[in-house]
């Protein structure tokens, strides 16, 4: 499946695995407008029996239950800080004085990060999971890819020219990509060929009881494919 946008210039391929779901509805989302705060996600964060649960570090810790993330770190207010922009208290354009995950040039294979969802602390996975991207390289290719209780892809979305050429917390380029998988999700990647890489606001509810899936993740191994690129 391949979808294209006709705004800014962002081109969104979206791949989806067949070998690993055959037969099973994904959804991946992308809604190509600015996610300045919360009430921006497509997902229902704070509505009555939401189970949703959002990490946007603010408290300058990845602490939300059941959330795990690799490659990156908390970053803190500064000038080159990319929070989403809510989270400083006013939309304004900026989001330099909120905190984001950021992780900047790997070894090789340029950037990534992952998140990874306990099925122990959350006695479930995520059905529902998105992220937000609030800032890169310009030239970058940036690739968004979830994985499925087992551990395998669930597919991917790759997207070129995201961002606005500047990396001083502008706020307009900032974007959510998600994704919608009935079987458990247990880990997302957002990754790039170059550059670094600022996220924020990490969401994830729709809890699925997933018993069978305590004893299939085994995902730490798996961050190796982090610089594979699709
Ligand atoms: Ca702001
Ligand atoms: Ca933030
Ligand atoms: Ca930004
Ligand atoms: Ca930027």
């Amino acid at each position: 499946m391949s979808r294209e946008s006709t705004c800014c210039a962002i081109l969104v391929l979206t791949t989806l695995a067949g070998t690993a779901v055959a037969g099973v509805d994904v959804e991946f989302l992308f809604p190509d407008t600015p996610y300045l705060s919360a009430a921006d996600s497509p997902f229902d964060l704070f509505g009555k029996g939401s189970d949703f649960l959002l990490e946007d570090f603010e408290d300058g810790l990845l602490n939300s239950l059941g959330l795990l993330g690799f490659g990156g770190d908390v970053r803190f207010p500064s000038s080159f800080t990319d929070s989403v922009d809510a989270d400083d208290g006013l939309i304004d354009g900026f989001g330099t004085d909120g905190h984001d995950y950021w992780t900047s040039a790997g070894l090789k294979g340029g950037p990534a990060a992952r998140f990874e969802f306990d099925p122990k602390a959350l006695g479930a996975l995520p059905r529902s999971v998105g992220i937000v991207w609030t800032d890169g390289n310009v030239d970058a290719i940036t690739i968004f890819e979830a994985f499925g209780p087992d551990g395998r892809s669930l597919g991917t979305m790759e997207f070129f020219a995201l961002d606005d050429g500047r990396g001083q917390g502008g706020t307009a380029e900032d974007r959510f990509m998600g994704v919608i998988f009935s079987g458990g999700i247990s880990a997302i990647e957002v990754r790039a060929d170059l550059g670094r890489i600022e996220l924020d606001h990490v969401q994830y509810g729709n809890l699925v009881p997933a018993p069978g899936a305590l004893g299939l993740l085994s995902l730490a191994g798996l961050f190796g494919r982090r610089s594979r690129r699709s």
